[in-house]
């Protein structure tokens, strides 16, 4: 039985990788070793997730005290599991965090060649209404064996060499590129393991469904407004496409990629750049987004192309299904 083969023959996402890297003859190792040092994390930051409605009562991460005295929020304590976690993997040199304003740079004895970019909890205002929150990740190399800098994470998403979300959901779902196609893992809690669950993820070619914070309608630009209203009122005869917006990064694009659709968080006047980080949240979903056969569009150009100028920049973000993302890119050209 084909059924039986999977339920004996479990792809972790460990080996799933050792596999992917094999194939290059180079390769020693460190990228499985630095990814399982994230996939660290990311168990973690779950059962902390998981825990975090009991938490006045039971305290995080094994802490005991009660009240909630000491007890440090959420998003702090991933921050710090992350980035203990990584530079102990002995394979990082700088790390850029959404929760630090500056980059950590690794000290020379722990040093290695990958640089990482991370929002250890995304969509934190969500956490006390128990709804998806996610962790996003980028990866790059630094660019040469030289005394690390900034410029080693000011790079183009493009050249990311992997990218990923981790979402605590229903599930606990890691979602992961290392520039061949797109794969989802499931942790097994009872396993404590990643399996292979969504084996090369491709996103429809184009969906029914549109998602983005129609409340800074006011604001928007020609395009965004147009685009929108498209999608209430079809002038092809095509039905409407339904509205999907959870207000959380990683839940909207995880349903984005797996049904098809668009996500968007486009400039608006009060925020000429919109709100989302470029390196730590549209880099890596735009990566994703590609590798499974979509595309991401910044309002001006393909968001992978982007050259950051501080690791915090913002950028407008259209993300999702070919067609779509397309649709997005007429309304803009036609504007100029
Ligand atoms: P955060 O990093 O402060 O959590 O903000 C990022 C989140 C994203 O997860 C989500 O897509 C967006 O903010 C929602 O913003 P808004 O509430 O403006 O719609
Ligand atoms: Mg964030």
């Amino acid at each position: 039985h084909a059924a039986d083969a999977h339920r004996t023959d479990l792809m972790t996402i460990t080996r799933f990788v050792l596999n992917e890297q094999s194939k290059y003859p180079e390769s020693r190792g460190d990228f499985t070793i630095l990814l399982s040092h994230i996939v660290l994390g990311c168990k973690f930051v779950c059962t902390a997730v998981n825990k975090a409605g009991l938490a006045k009562l039971l305290g995080l991460a094994g802490e005991t005290n009660v009240q909630g005295e000491d007890q440090k929020k959420l998003d702090v304590l991933s921050n710090e599991v992350f980035i203990k976690a990584l530079v102990s993997s002995g394979r990082t040199c700088v790390l850029v965090s959404e929760e630090d304003e500056e980059a950590t740079f690794v000290e020379p004895a722990k040093r290695g060649k990958y640089c990482v970019v991370f929002d250890p909890l995304d969509g934190s205002s969500n956490i006390d209404c128990g709804v998806s929150i996610g962790t996003i990740f980028g990866i790059y190399m630094m660019k040469d064996a030289h005394e690390p800098t900034l410029d080693d994470v000011l790079q183009p998403g493009k050249n990311m060499l992997a990218a990923g979300y981790c979402m605590y959901g229903s599930s606990c779902t890691l979602v992961l590129s290392t520039g061949k196609g797109v794969n989802g893992f499931t942790l097994d809690p009872s396993l404590g393991e990643f399996i292979l669950t969504h084996p090369d993820i491709k996103i429809p070619k184009k969906g029914k469904i549109y998602s983005v914070n129609e409340g800074n309608a006011k604001n928007w630009d020609g395009p965004t407004s147009k685009y929108v209203e498209n999608c209430k009122f079809p002038k092809d005869g095509s039905s409407p496409k339904s509205l999907r917006y959870i207000g959380s990064m990683v839940a909207d694009v995880h349903r984005t990629l797996l049904y098809g659709g668009i996500f968007l968080y486009p400039a608006d006047k009060k925020s000429p750049n919109g709100k989302l980080r470029v390196l730590y949240e549209v880099f890596p979903m735009s990566f994703l987004m590609e590798q499974a056969g979509g595309q991401a569009f910044t309002g001006k150009q393909r968001a992978l192309d982007l050259v950051p100028k501080k690791i915090h920049d913002r950028a407008p973000i259209f993300l999702g299904s070919y067609d779509d993302v397309e649709e997005i890119k007429r309304l803009y050209a036609a504007e100029e």
